[in-house]
C-alpha cells in the first residue's frame, strides 16, 4: 500500500496505489488526506489502467528511415546529445530549447530547467502554464506581489459568499466543486460568471451569464456599484491600498448601464452580484481559464484582484483571489522556474545577484536574457532560429493553439527529443522518443494549486526501460559533458531547496506527514503558510490598477457568425494520454463533439449526434452535436481532449501582450451539417 498524489488535476487528493504481481491492483482513497479527506473523482479512482496499458512506451524510438524504430539507450541519449550539440554549434545556445511537464514531478522540472540553463545555456524553456495560467503569475505578481492562490481551498468554508469565475469546478476540480456543493447547500450565497451554463451555474443563487471575453466590463461596472453604493471596506483600502483614488476614476463611467451594453447581462443582474459580495463579511473568489485564456488575460486577472482589494478580502481568512491552477503539477513546474524569465522561486535571471547564486552552486556561467516562451519558441522553428526542442510530457500538436502549424514547425526542426509515457501526436513527430516513468513509477513531489507540497511515491518499477524525466535529463548531460549531478530524487529537492527561499525549510523528512507542507516554508521549523498576503501584502501594498475592456481579438462576422469556445470533460483530461486508456473512463466520453443552442442547431438542420464541420480562418474540424442549453444563442463550446476533432485546428492563436496566452478561449467560427 504506498500513499501518494493523484496524477491529474491540482486539487492534489491523496490516493493509495495497491501493488500486486508488479501490477497496480487497486486504487482507493486516502481515508486521512487533509484535501480529500477520503474521496476521489471518477479520474482519480481510474488513475491505475493507463500504467499498465500496453501501448506505455518500454524502449526508445529513433527515426531510421523516416520512421521511428526501437533503439538502445546508449545509442538515442548519442543521437540527441549529438544533435543538440550540432544545433548549439550552428544557431548558438538559443537554438534549442526545452519544454517542460507541469505533469512530472519537481524534481524532473527542475532538472529541466538546469538542464536548459547550466548545459545547454539557454533560458528557452517553458511549460503549458503558458497557455493556462500565466496571466495569474504576471496579473497577481503586479498586484499583490505573488501570483499563486493566496488562500488554501479549505478556507471556502469559511466564507460567507462564493464567487466563481470562468471556472467549471465540479467538472475539472471535482472535489473542489463538491466542497463549494455542499457550502452552498449549508446556506453560503453562491455566483457563477460563466457565458455556460455550467453544473454550478444551474445551482448558484446567481448566475452571470455574460457575453465571452468581457470580464473586464462586468467587474468595472461591479466595483461602479461598489463605489456608488459606498460597499467598499474603506479602511482596508486606506490602511493596505494603493492607487485607491485613480481606480475609481477608472470606473465612474462605468455604469452598471454601460457595463450591461457590453457584456449582455442586466443592470439589476451587476448590482446585484456586486452587492451579494461586497456586502458578504468574507468573499472567497476562485477563477479559471475563463478568465485567462483571453488577450485580455492578465487584465482580466487584475480586474479581479482589484474587486478582492477593494472589499476588503486580500489576506483573510475565508477570502482571497485563488486562481484554480490545473495540472498536478503545474504550481510547481512554475515554482521550479521551468519558465523563460526565471529561477526557481522566481528568483529573475535577469537579477544579477540571483545568477551569481545559481551560477556559484552550479559552477557555470549562466545566460543573462530571459529565453523564449513555448509558442514563441515555436515561431523561432518556423524562422529557422530555433533547431532543435527537446519536449517532456506535453502534447503541443494537440493542445496548442494554430492547428497544423505546430505540427508542421515541430516537423521542420532539424532535431524533436520527446521524452513521454505513450507515442502521442507530437511524439509521433519526434526524431528520439525516450520512454518516461509515470507518477507511480517514482520518488518525487508534485505542487498543487493551493501551493500544497505533496510526496509521490515509487509503487512500482517502471515499464521496460523507461526512467524518470530527470534521470533521462541526467543522463543527456552527461553526454554532453556537464552532468547534473543528480543521485536521487530527495537529493534534487534538497538542492532545489537551497537555492528557493519559498521551499528553504522544506525535506523529504518534512514531506513525510500526509498533506505535506504550503509554501513559503523558509526555515526547518517553519510550519508553512497556507494564506498568503495576512500581515499585509507580499509586495507591501495592494496594488489597485485601472485596466480596461478590450474585446477579443475576432469577433463573429458574416462569414464566421458563431463564437467558439472551448472548455473540459470530467471524464477526459487533457490531450486524453491518459484517460482515453482508462475503459470506464472513455466509456463515458469516447469523441469529440460541440455543444450548440436549438436555435443555431435548428436553422442549419441540425440534431443531437450530427455531423457536423467547424470552420474558422485558420482550419477546419468534423465533429459531432449535441444541441443544448448549455450554451446561450451564438454561442459554440467544445471539449479539447480529442486529437482527431480537436478545437485547436480552428482556435485563435491571438496573444495577450503581457503574459503572452493564446485566446483559446474565443473564436469565430461557422458551423454546418456535413
Ligand atoms: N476533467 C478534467 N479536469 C481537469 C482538466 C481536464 O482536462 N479534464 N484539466 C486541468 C487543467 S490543465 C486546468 S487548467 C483546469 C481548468 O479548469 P477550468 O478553469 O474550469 O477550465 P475550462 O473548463 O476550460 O474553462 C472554465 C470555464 O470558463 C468558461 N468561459 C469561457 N469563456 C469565458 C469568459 O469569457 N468569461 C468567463 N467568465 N468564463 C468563460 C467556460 O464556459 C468554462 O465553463 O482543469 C484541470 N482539471
Ligand atoms: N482549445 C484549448 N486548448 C487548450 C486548453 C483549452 O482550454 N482549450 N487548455 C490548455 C491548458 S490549460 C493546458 S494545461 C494544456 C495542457 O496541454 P498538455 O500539457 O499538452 O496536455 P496533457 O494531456 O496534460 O499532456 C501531458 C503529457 O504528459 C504525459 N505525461 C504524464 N506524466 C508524465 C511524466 O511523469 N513524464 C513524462 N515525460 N510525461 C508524462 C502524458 O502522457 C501527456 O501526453 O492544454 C492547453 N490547450
Ligand atoms: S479532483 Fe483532481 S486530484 Fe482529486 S481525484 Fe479528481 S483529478 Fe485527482
Ligand atoms: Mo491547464
Amino acid at each position: 500500500m504506498t500513499p501518494t498524489t493523484c496524477p491529474f488535476c491540482a486539487v492534489g487528493c491523496g490516493l493509495v496505489l495497491d501493488v500486486a504481481a508488479k501490477r497496480v491492483v487497486a486504487v482507493t482513497p486516502d481515508p486521512v488526506h487533509p484535501v480529500s479527506r477520503g474521496q476521489l473523482c471518477a479520474k482519480g479512482w481510474n488513475a491505475g489502467p493507463f500504467l499498465a496499458s500496453p501501448e506505455r512506451l518500454r524502449q526508445p524510438l529513433l527515426r531510421r528511415n523516416g520512421r521511428l524504430q526501437p533503439a538502445a539507450w546508449s545509442t538515442a541519449l548519442a543521437a540527441a546529445a549529438e544533435a543538440l550539440a550540432a544545433a548549439r554549434a550552428e544557431g548558438g545556445a538559443d537554438a534549442v530549447g526545452v519544454i517542460a511537464s507541469a505533469r512530472a514531478t519537481n524534481e524532473d522540472a527542475f532538472a529541466a530547467m538546469k538542464f536548459a540553463r547550466a548545459v545547454l545555456g539557454t533560458n528557452n524553456v517553458d511549460h503549458c502554464a503558458r497557455v493556462c495560467h500565466a496571466p495569474s503569475v504576471a496579473g497577481l505578481r503586479r498586484t499583490l506581489g505573488s501570483g499563486a492562490m493566496t488562500n488554501p481551498i479549505a478556507d471556502l468554508d469559511e466564507a460567507d459568499c462564493l464567487f466563481v469565475v470562468g471556472a467549471d469546478v465540479t467538472e475539472n476540480h471535482t472535489i473542489i466543486g463538491g466542497r463549494i456543493l455542499a457550502a452552498h447547500e449549508r446556506g453560503i450565497p453562491l455566483v457563477v460568471v460563466d457565458p455556460r451554463r455550467t453544473r454550478l451555474a444551474r445551482a448558484a443563487d446567481l448566475h452571470v451569464q455574460l457575453r465571452l471575453g468581457t470580464d473586464i466590463a462586468l467587474v468595472n461596472g461591479m466595483l461602479h456599484a461598489i463605489f456608488a453604493h459606498g460597499w467598499e471596506d474603506g479602511a482596508y483600502l486606506a490602511a493596505r491600498c494603493e492607487n485607491v483614488a485613480a481606480l475609481q476614476a477608472s470606473v465612474a463611467d462605468w455604469t452598471p448601464d454601460a457595463a450591461a451594453r457590453v457584456t449582455g447581462v442586466t443592470a439589476a443582474t451587476i448590482v446585484a452580484a456586486a452587492r451579494l459580495y461586497a456586502t458578504s463579511r468574507r468573499g472567497w473568489l476562485a477563477y479559471g481559464l475563463g478568465v485567462t485564456q483571453h488577450v485580455s488575460g492578465t487584465e482580466t486577472v487584475i480586474a479581479l484582484s482589484n474587486l478582492a482589494l477593494v472589499t476588503g478580502n486580500v489576506g483573510v481568512i475565508g477570502g482571497g483571489v485563488n486562481p484554480l491552477r490545473g495540472q498536478n503539477n503545474v504550481q510547481g513546474a512554475c515554482d521550479m522556474g521551468a519558465l523563460p524569465d526565471v529561477y526557481s522561486g522566481y528568483q529573475a535571471v535577469a537579477d544579477e545577484n540571483a545568477r551569481r547564486r545559481f551560477e556559484t552552486a552550479w559552477g557555470v556561467a549562466l545566460p543573462t536574457a530571459p529565453g523564449r516562451t513555448s509558442l514563441a519558441m515555436q515561431h523561432a522553428a518556423h524562422d529557422g532560429e530555433l533547431k532543435a526542442l527537446v519536449v517532456i510530457g506535453q502534447d503541443p500538436a494537440v493542445t496548442d493553439p494554430g492547428g497544423r502549424f505546430v505540427a508542421r514547425v515541430l516537423e521542420r526542426l532539424d532535431c524533436l527529443i520527446v521524452a513521454e509515457l505513450f507515442l502521442t501526436e507530437t511524439a509521433k513527430l519526434a526524431d528520439i522518443v525516450l520512454p518516461a516513468a509515470s507518477f507511480a513509477e517514482k520518488d518525487g513531489t508534485f505542487t498543487s494549486t493551493e501551493r500544497r507540497v505533496q510526496r509521490v511515491r515509487r509503487a512500482l518499477a517502471p515499464p521496460g526501460e523507461a526512467r524518470a524525466d530527470w534521470q533521462i535529463l541526467d543522463a543527456l548531460a552527461a553526454r554532453l559533458g556537464r552532468p547534473l549531478g543528480f543521485r536521487d530524487a530527495a537529493g534534487i529537492f534538497a538542492e532545489m531547496a537551497a537555492l528557493t527561499p519559498s521551499y528553504a525549510g522544506m525535506s523529504y523528512a518534512r514531506l513525510e506527514a500526509r498533506g505535506g507542507l504550503c509554501w513559503p516554508c523558509p526555515t526547518p521549523t517553519h510550519p508553512g503558510t497556507p494564506r498568503l498576503h495576512v500581515e499585509g501584502c507580499v509586495r507591501g501594498r495592494g496594488r489597485l490598477i485601472p485596466v480596461v475592456h478590450t474585446p477579443p481579438a475576432e469577433l463573429p462576422d458574416a462569414d464566421y457568425p458563431l463564437q467558439l469556445t472551448t472548455f473540459r470533460l470530467h471524464h477526459q483530461y487533457g490531450s486524453g494520454s491518459m484517460t482515453r486508456r482508462a475503459p470506464l473512463l472513455e466509456r463515458e466520453n469516447p469523441r469529440g463533439l460541440v455543444w450548440m443552442h436549438a436555435s443555431d442547431a435548428a436553422r442549419r438542420r441540425i440534431a443531437t449526434g450530427a455531423a457536423v464541420r467547424v470552420r474558422s480562418r485558420r482550419g477546419e474540424v468534423t465533429t459531432r452535436a449535441v444541441v443544448s442549453d448549455d450554451v446561450p444563442p451564438g454561442v459554440v463550446a467544445m471539449p479539447y481532449h480529442f486529437a482527431e476533432a480537436s478545437p485547436n485546428l480552428v482556435t485563435n492563436d491571438a496573444l495577450d501582450p503581457i503574459a503572452r496566452m493564446p485566446e483559446l478561449k474565443v473564436c469565430a467560427v461557422a458551423v454546418e451539417a456535413c
